[in-house]
């Protein structure tokens, strides 16, 4: 597998509980290095266009407003097959079904409020990685 990039994003209920290095570490274990990060606040309308995918699901307007109700802290990972091995490292999205070890079976509150978000793919990579980040922010 080729050198790959991921975005991730460290979630409000996380920034909130101060777990933002503890999160950074479990990246940085499994290989992943940060090239890329900042903290910042999400306006509504640039929370309903990142996640403008989800916009039927029945959970779309709770999901906004979790992650615009504190700050988030967004980055690009790089490593080797970096968008399967942050997803491994992140765990399923409800934390009840999340293997031990992972990001959200330790750090998560809820199926909604778990911590950490991750690309699922190497075009969803790209856009999103767009979407937060200028050329010239990610320095390999
Ligand atoms: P993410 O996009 O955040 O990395 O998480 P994911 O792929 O594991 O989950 P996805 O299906 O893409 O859902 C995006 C986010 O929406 C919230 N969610 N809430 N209340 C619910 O049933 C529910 N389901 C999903 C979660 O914050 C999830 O990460
Ligand atoms: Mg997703």
């Amino acid at each position: 597998m080729a050198i790959q990039r991921t975005f991730s994003i460290i979630k409000p209920d996380a920034t909130k509980r101060n777990l933002t290095g503890a999160i950074i570490a479990k990246f940085e274990e499994a290989g992943l290095r940060v090239v890329a990060s900042k903290r910042i606040q999400l306006t509504l309308a640039q929370a309903q266009q990142f996640y403008g995918v989800h916009a039927e699901r029945p959970f779309f307007g709770e999901l906004c407003e979790f992650m615009i109700s504190e700050p988030i802290v967004v980055q690009v990972l790089e490593g080797e097959d970096a968008i399967a091995k942050n997803r491994e490292v992140m765990g399923a999205t409800n934390p009840e079904d999340a293997a031990p070890g992972t990001i959200r079976k330790e750090f998560a509150l809820s199926i909604g409020e778990n911590s950490v978000h991750g690309s699922d793919a190497p075009d969803t990579a790209a856009e999103e990685i767009a979407f937060f980040f200028s050329g010239l922010e990610l320095v390999g």
